[in-house]
């Protein structure tokens, strides 16, 4: 009898995934294959269902003779040790993304005489209701907000990369790229920074865009999009007020928020001893810290305490010592920042704090050293890297240039060139 091999990479089975069963039982025996959990995170799908449950769920559909895990985007794995004689798959991986995987499983299989069928595509009401579904139920805040955890867990480094508004919010859920090893790739979360969104509203970053006005940014976030928030709660304020914050940030189904061991009138980072900065003393912060710990409600909320001692050059003792007494507080993580341009003494720190501390979460944003890699930096024990400003940094000066030149030309023409097309801005977003 032949082999037949499909991937499954869902947490609810509906009419689509039930005809490429049916399709498949026709050419032989079906053996499913359930991507793994580390490896959908990397292929824009993020599951809600373990990996046990998923290859329960597969198992119980007609037709299905064998369920396996698999652990390559390629496919590798599966196709070594099974070597199916056909991959079935629906005929949406022959455009796309997708479509270079198609082209590395076509090269596996012809290796031995295999065969790829690709099966129409399914598109009824359904399989549109049923996807939604299961879009809309990883942006409910009990989903998103376990996220991050488990990202921690599930992958070297979590990549966030900033977002200030809706716009923004789906430049980061949206945007996946073919890697060099043709693997795809996506940023993992987004990180709602104090400095964008301040600058988004046209004010500057000393914590006077209030919390209510950062709330309702992070709802235009969250109305878009799906992926795990990290929010940038600046100094936390006033303890007493830091235990309210908590709460709304949980109740938004924001993942993580991080505060800074600053103290009175807060000021960018990245200004470092050019401006007045006055760090918060040990104890005041730890105290921050256990109010907020203990006002949590749930056990997905992460308090990351950011030390702001190598920005202050209060050296790296300072650091190291403030890394371990917030632990100690109940922090969840711990963000070092730096403004240099080597990243030496970031990995001073880390390298330093890593061989006491094998676990608690190392948060960094490499704005100024920003020639090291997520690779290197991983390899050094950070967990998430933030990039913190640069979509708000590449939108400005494209913004300030059109300005410019049609305040020049008189006329938009000469700007058109490199616009997005009328067409494709009026299409951007979808309507339900
Ligand atoms: C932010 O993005 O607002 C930050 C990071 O706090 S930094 O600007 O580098 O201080
Ligand atoms: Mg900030």
């Amino acid at each position: 009898m032949k082999t037949v091999y499909t991937c499954f990479c869902t947490d609810i089975i509906h009419e689509g995934h039930l005809n490429i069963i049916n399709e498949a039982k026709k050419l032989g025996s079906v053996t499913v294959g359930c991507l793994s959990d580390k490896t959908a995170i990397r292929y824009n799908r993020f599951c809600t269902v373990s990996e046990s449950e998923r290859m329960e769920l597969y198992r119980s559909i007609d037709g299905v003779d064998n369920v396996v895990l698999q652990n390559d985007m390629h496919y590798d794995d599966v196709i070594e040790s099974l070597h199916p004689d056909y991959v079935v798959h629906g005929d949406n991986w022959v455009t796309g993304p997708e479509s270079s995987i198609r082209a590395h499983v076509q090269k596996l299989v012809e290796a031995y005489g295999g065969q790829i069928i690709d099966i129409p595509y399914t598109v009824s009401e359904d399989v549109l209701k049923k996807d939604l579904q299961l879009k809309e139920k990883l942006s409910m805040p009990e989903y998103r907000r376990k996220r991050l955890r488990q990202l921690i867990n599930l992958t070297p480094v979590v990549k966030a990369m900033e977002a200030h508004s809706g716009l923004t919010g789906l430049i980061v859920e949206k945007t996946v790229v073919e890697g060099e090893n043709g693997k795809l790739d996506q940023f993992d979360a987004m990180w709602v920074s104090s400095l964008c969104d301040s600058t988004a509203k046209g004010k500057p970053d000393i914590e006077l865009v209030d919390m209510t006005s950062r709330f309702r940014t992070i709802e235009d976030i969250t109305e878009v999009t799906t992926k795990p928030i990290i929010f940038d709660g600046d100094t936390g304020g006033l303890a007493e007020h830091f235990v309210y914050t908590v709460r709304s940030l949980e109740r938004l189904g924001v993942s993580a928020v991080i505060i800074e061991d600053k103290t009175g009138l807060k000021k960018n980072s990245l200004f470092g001893t050019e401006v007045q900065q006055t760090q918060a003393s040990i104890e005041e912060f730890s105290e921050k810290i256990r109010a907020g710990k203990k006002a949590q409600l749930t056990d997905d909320f992460m308090i990351i305490a950011r030390i702001e001692s190598l920005i202050l050059e209060r050296g790296m003792e300072d650091a190291l010592t403030r890394a371990e007494a917030f632990v100690a507080a109940g922090a969840d993580g711990i963000m070092i920042h730096s403004r240099k341009k080597d990243p030496a003494e970031i990995l001073e720190f880390c390298d330093k704090f890593r061989s006491k501390d094998k676990k608690t979460p190392i948060v960094v944003v490499p704005s100024s050293f920003n020639t090291i890699t997520e690779a290197e930096l991983s390899a050094h024990g950070v967990n998430i890297v933030i990039y913190a400003n640069q979509l708000t940094r590449s939108a400005f000066p494209a913004m300030q240039k059109t300005a410019e030149d049609i305040l020049k030309y008189h006329r938009a023409k000469e700007v058109d060139d490199r616009l997005m097309s009328i067409k494709d801005i009026i299409t951007l977003i979808d309507e339900i």
